[in-house]
């Protein structure tokens, strides 16, 4: 396969992955039909006001828009290839949900032809891609379809099927969309190799041919190493203050051996992929995974860390109140010794981007804002209103000097760069909580 060759690509889901991904096909001469079922994201796209923020984006599927090469339409046609990248969330009991995924396989079915192939993108459980193609099997039985024939390797198949993982950093996606190294797992090597000539028509790293199980793995077993390993540093943080030692400091001498690299503590693991994937292994495998369950736990429970002791904090403001008042003899109101200004800085689940979901730092300040006594300035410079969850009276969206000269209490959630640029200096008797250890 070659952008010569004026081949057709369908992407069945324009989401965080979808979009990019069709656009950068369209950038390099695909015809690419980008299908999406929620009318809303097709408005946006048509509108080119993006359901999400990431630089340039805009401006590639504007262009790919305008070329001719992106057409946005509710419902997916025939093509060359088929590529789907709809989400595969877990409920609250852990367990996964891929009733989108095989819509989206059932919503293809009708369109396939001889010679296609069908590209797995989204995350999923060890197996999946072979369940997907035997679903096909039992819609498309005029067709042939790959995991019949995986065992002997043969050829004779007329559909081809791969899974094939994003590994892309929100924040950075189009660059790493293109410079990353990519794995591609095929039901048969032939699904694999047909994959890859896809792939390379705008992978600029290595592309690593492998089979359609060992890449499902793969993709957690990346996700499930970052939470592990963010595990260690979130709970080196919470040993570190118990001995008053300051956490960044401890890490940059550890960090300085030649074979230790720890990662940043902050306020948990948030984010649609590192606090979700580790889910797909764990279930599929309880007895074995341990470690990747402990990990969760210690992510989970660094945010409840962070909210003690913001509270623990509160609590303490209040103590120095009344005895100072008690020093100078004065009779302040309850009132007076009760209520607290805190700004919170960042609701995102990481520094830069937009995004809200599974956020550590809003689930930290959704639970504070349960003390209606305290007064909360919200600074989070990517986002233009307060989330639904925080529209209360006693929030405010504020711009980060304002929240500052303001509050008595500063929580430090989320390392944007707007607060490193910051030279902070705290106000008179200001308590300061910085999860990110960028101002202490
Ligand atoms: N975090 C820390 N400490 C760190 C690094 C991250 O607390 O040292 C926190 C972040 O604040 C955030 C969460 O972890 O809350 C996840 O952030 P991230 O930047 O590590 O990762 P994601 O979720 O934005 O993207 C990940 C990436 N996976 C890996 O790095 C292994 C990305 O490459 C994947 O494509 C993406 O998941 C995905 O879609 O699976």
């Amino acid at each position: 396969m070659h952008k010569d060759s004026q081949q057709t690509i369908c992407v069945v889901g324009l989401g965080y992955i979808g979009l990019p991904t069709a656009a950068i096909f369209a950038s390099r001469g695909m015809q690419v039909i980008g299908v999406d079922t929620n009318p809303k994201v097709l408005e946006a796209i048509a509108d080119g006001s993006f359901h999400y923020v990431e630089p340039d984006l805009d401006m590639l599927v504007q262009a790919s828009v305008s070329s001719g090469n992106l057409k946005i339409q509710a419902s997916p046609q025939k093509a060359d290839v088929f590529l789907i990248a709809v989400p595969t969330p877990v409920s609250h009991d852990h367990e996964v949900d891929l009733s989108c995924l095989d819509s989206a396989i059932v919503s293809v079915a009708p369109f396939l032809q001889k010679g296609n192939l069908i590209i797995i993108e989204s995350t999923v459980p060890v197996g999946t891609t072979e369940k997907l193609s035997a679903l096909l099997a039992t819609l498309r039985q005029d067709l042939q379809f790959p995991h019949k024939r995986a065992q002997e390797q043969q050829q004779k198949f007329d559909i081809h099927i791969a899974f094939c993982p994003e590994r892309v950093l929100p924040g950075q996606m189009l660059k790493e969309l293109v410079g990353n190294d990519r794995v591609i797992g095929g039901i048969t090597k032939a699904c694999a190799e047909i994959a890859q000539s896809c792939y390379a028509i705008f992978v600029r790293g290595q592309i690593k041919l492998t089979d359609a199980r060992t890449a499902e793995m793969c993709k957690l077993a990346e996700n499930a190493f970052r939470d592990v390993n963010i595990a260690f540093a979130n709970e080196l943080s919470m040993v570190a203050a118990k001995h008053d030692i300051r956490i960044n400091e401890l890490i940059e001498l550890a960090n300085c051996h030649p074979r230790v690299n720890i990662l940043q503590p902050g306020c948990g693991v948030g984010g649609h992929c590192i606090a979700v994937d580790p889910w797909f292994l764990i279930n599929t495998a309880p007895q074995e995974s341990h470690l990747m369950r402990a990990a969760r736990q210690v992510n989970t429970d660094k945010a409840q860390w962070v909210l003690s002791k913001a509270m623990q904090a509160t609590e303490q403001i209040r103590k120095i109140r009344r005895e100072e008042s008690q020093q100078k003899n004065q009779q302040p109101t309850e009132q007076d010794i009760q209520q607290i200004q805190v700004a919170c800085l960042g609701i995102t689940y990481k520094a830069d981007v937009d995004d809200l979901r599974e956020s550590p730092a809003l689930e930290i300040v959704e639970q504070l804002a349960k003390d209606t006594n305290l007064q909360i300035s919200v600074v989070e410079p990517n986002i233009q209103a307060l989330p639904r969850s925080l529209e209360k009276k006693n929030i405010s969206l504020k711009p980060l000097k304002e929240a500052l000269d303001q509050s008595d209490l500063v929580l430090v959630l989320v390392d944007h760069a707007e607060f490193k640029n910051h030279n902070y200096k705290s106000v008179g008797t200001q308590a300061l909580i910085d999860t990110q250890g960028i101002w202490n």
